[in-house]
């Protein structure tokens, strides 16, 4: 092993040199730890073998300055230069903002996959788009959320390095000749974020583009009294990468989102290319690219374009060499998010895109990817992959047996699967070092990079087992501090702490959860003294601006939440919390300090799921349908560890068929029936005690999501949790088990998997 490429002398150096520059203490650490990265950042840059180019529209960062120090052990040093300035090293990590480049768990996946490349030393790049507003911030007005734009770039860009490199992309125009003469050019500058692993030896490059008008300022418009106009190429060129769609379920059609898509797949495709050195035939064996689901799948028609166009091959051979190159991973069945485009809307804006892809339709009708008129993306991604894979086991069949039916019985060979992981350097030593330290105690150094060896915690010792309740009590016992001080919600930190954090959205059920608190709520206070277990129900997640029913689900949980902590019969037995603004630094302060995980999304909807992961890892335990990675989850922890409920994928399927199911399961559940009662009765709201009938109508009515039918079991289950938190030992030992049985869902496990079936990378030695 060599040495790191930083001392911790030459860092303190380069924080007193930005502290004499004016720089504050935030900007100092930053800055210098950036400089730290340089020398790896050109070793990524020079990488000789085959890499991989992981394309998303998608990062969702998170903060990185906590991270960078410890990949490089620097943070002693760190917060001895924050003593000296009178301030602490918590305080500074704080006052980063949140890169969230990304809405949920797909940019965060993508996220984690680089940190893993970094840290086994699989050579590759990302490639997405610097958007100047983030995932938007959500207040809460009156219980309801407010949006307003993320500002992440407010104090400059300390992590960013500039390769010097831009490319023109185009757009619209026409086709003469088989040659494309767009109509509009925009320039795509290449801004550079290292990704360090752990141990500080390698890096992998995030390299995000910002659009730019080719002529930023029209002088003569200008010199002519237009002054406003003088500058409309750029405004114009700027509002490409000015924000992120805040919506990954449900993307609507519009022009501006495939024009991001294009300009994302056009300037990395550019890069790439520029720097193949071999022949055109041997560019499967140097490059992979990854697209990180159907957003960046305008990559095909690119590259065969690239291909034909620009190096003159015949599209057979180009098709056959593009599909060599790319693999396609698919996050959701969901039919709302399928992409698709419409045919007329590609014409105008790709031409020749769209020509290709006509083509391609003729050459591969089994690939049905034109539609009525529309392009079908993941039809598209299929065909031009040699590999498409799901995330989880139950969601790589599903997908064999429903979207992509007809294109696996044509391809069976082309689906496979690759279980998602998170990365254990952020998601256990960086957001729970108590909890790190304890296990280190226990199996030594090594597991952070090699997460199976967790398993070496078993047989449990009593004193570990012990020492880890410790780290969860007094995790709780912060985020107690925490919601006092920030949202005026005093708890008690003996509680339950039952955490469901996520997008909001009638799949994922927080709806089915607080009807449970409200059903439960009722029966405390029929019978206040019957020796209930306490709970605080944490909430947390944004709701995409036009979801209207999402909306309403955040508004009702706050309702539920003014009315039942103002009730002194069930007083500290409940408590409700609904904390704005969920983000990846609130995850990492609400999973280390959490007892029960809900998991509870109607099975054969949750592709996988990486926070049910992180939770477990934290020795939380799931409570959970059979859906997405929960499966494997319950398979690995052991079903004595893992509360499950509700019908399975099949089941799901089965009952929706049946009429009236949803009547029927609210007749039969008097418990439910009352919940929803409450819903228009003004129980929660008095001026206008309607307020929520929609939910209660859509629960009791068509309720697409079979929230009434798995109430019951719910229900069961939940007391079941209540039985097993009474019995503080088991569940203990049920929590440490979870954590000691978690190793296999490591991003490095996930990635070595993507290099082996997909990729055909080995990993460098740095
Ligand atoms: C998400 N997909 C899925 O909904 C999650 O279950 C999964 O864990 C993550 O991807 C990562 O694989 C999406 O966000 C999208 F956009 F595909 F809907």
């Amino acid at each position: 092993m060599r040495d790191l490429p930083i001392s911790e002398d030459a860092f303190r150096a380069g924080v007193d040199m930005r502290l004499a520059a004016g720089d504050g203490v935030a900007e100092a650490l930053c800055g210098a730890a950036r400089d730290a990265m340089v020398p790896l950042w050109r070793q990524a840059q020079a990488s000789g073998g085959k890499r991989v180019a992981y394309l998303s529209m998608e990062f969702l960062i998170g903060r990185l300055l906590r991270e960078t120090l410890r990949a490089f052990g620097l943070e002693r040093a760190a917060s001895e230069i924050c003593a000296a300035q009178g301030t602490t090293l918590g305080e500074v990590f704080e006052a980063e903002p949140d890169a969230a480049l990304g809405n949920g768990g797909l940019g965060r996946l993508a996220a984690c996959f680089l940190e893993s490349m970094a840290t086994i030393g699989c050579p590759g790049v990302g490639y997405g788009l610097r958007y100047e507003h983030g995932l938007f911030r959500q207040s809460l007005v009156q219980g309801k959320q407010v949006e307003a734009p993320e500002d992440w770039l407010r104090f400059g860009a300390p992590w960013e390095l500039n390769p010097g490199r831009a490319y023109e992309v185009g757009f619209g125009g026409h086709v003469t000749d088989g040659v494309w003469h767009p109509g509009e050019r925009v320039r795509a500058v290449a801004h550079d974020v290292a990704v360090p692993g752990e141990g500080g030896r390698f890096a992998v490059i995030l390299r995000l583009w910002q659009a730019e008008a080719l002529r930023p300022f029209d002088l003569g418009r200008f010199n002519y009294g237009d002054h406003v106009g003088a500058s409309a190429a750029e405004a114009s060129a700027r509002a490409l990468t000015r924000v992120l769609y805040p919506d990954d379920t449900n993307e609507a059609g519009k022009a501006l989102r495939l024009k991001q898509e294009y300009f994302l797949v056009a300037a990395s495709l550019a890069d790439l290319m520029a720097d193949h050195e071999g022949a055109l035939a041997d560019l499967a064996d140097a490059l992979a690219v990854q697209l990180n689901d159907t957003h960046p799948a305008i990559a095909g028609p690119e590259l065969i374009r690239l291909l034909v166009d620009g190096w003159g091959l015949a599209f057979d051979e180009a098709v056959a060499l593009a599909r060599k190159v790319l693999a396609y991973t698919n996050h959701t069945l969901l039919p709302e998010a399928l992409e698709s485009w419409p045919e007329g809307l590609m014409a105008w804006l790709l031409p020749r895109h769209m020509e290709i892809i006509r083509d391609l339709d003729a050459a591969l009708p089994e690939a049905g990817i034109l539609d009525h008129g529309a392009v079908r993306m993941g039809n598209l991604a299929f065909a031009l992959a040699h590999r498409v894979n799901g995330v989880s086991a139950l969601h790589t069949e599903l997908m064999k047996e429903t979207v992509f039916a007809g294109l696996h019985a044509s391809y069976p060979e082309r689906i496979v699967n690759q279980t998602n992981g998170v990365t254990p350097r952020r998601w256990i030593a960086g957001c729970n070092p108590a909890l790190a330290e304890v296990i280190t105690g226990a199996i030594g150094d090594g597991w952070l990079t090699d997460l199976e060896r967790l398993s070496g915690l078993e047989p449990l010792d009593g004193g570990v087992v012990d020492a880890m309740a410790g780290v969860k009590r007094a995790n709780k016992a912060r985020l107690a501090e925490w919601l006092a001080d920030e949202h005026g919600v005093p708890v008690d930190p003996g509680a339950m702490f039952d955490v469901q954090i996520k997008r909001i959205h009638e799949y994922k059920r927080q709806h089915l959860n607080i009807l449970e608190t409200i059903a439960l709520w009722q029966e405390m206070r029929d019978a206040p003294e019957a020796g209930w277990v306490p709970r605080v129900k944490i909430f947390a997640g944004k709701a995409a601006p036009g979801y209207h029913f999402a909306k309403e689900i955040i508004h009702l949980i706050n309702r539920v939440a003014e009315r039942v902590n103002a009730d002194e019969v069930t007083g500290d037995l409940l408590k409700v919390v609904f904390v704005p603004n969920y983000n990846v630094s609130v995850a990492e302060r609400l999973i280390p300090a959490s007892d029960l995980s809900e998991q509870i999304s109607t099975a054969g909807k949750e592709a996988s799921g990486t926070g049910n992961m992180k939770f477990a890892l934290n020795g939380a335990i799931t409570i959970g349908t059979l859906d997405g990675a929960n499966v494997e989850i319950r398979e690995r922890v052991g079903a004595e560890n893992f509360l499950l409920f509700g019908m399975t994928a099949e089941e799901v399927a089965a009952r929706r068929e049946i009429p009236g199911h949803a009547a029927e399961a609210v007749a039969s559940e008097p418990r439910l029936a009352r919940a929803l009662e409450t819903l228009h009765d003004g129980t929660f709201i008095d001026d206008w005690p309607d307020l929520f009938a929609g939910i209660a109508g859509n629960v009791a009515g068509h309720d697409h999501y079979l929230v009434a039918s798995d109430f019951a079991d719910y229900w069961r289950a939940q007391r079941e949790a209540d039985d097993w938190y009474a019995d503080a030992d088991g569940w203990a030992q049920k929590a440490a088990l979870n954590i000691a049985r978690s190793g296999w869902f490591s991003s490095d496990r996930t990635i070595r998997g993507y290099m082996r079936d997909i990729w055909g990378i080995e990993t460098v030695s740095a």
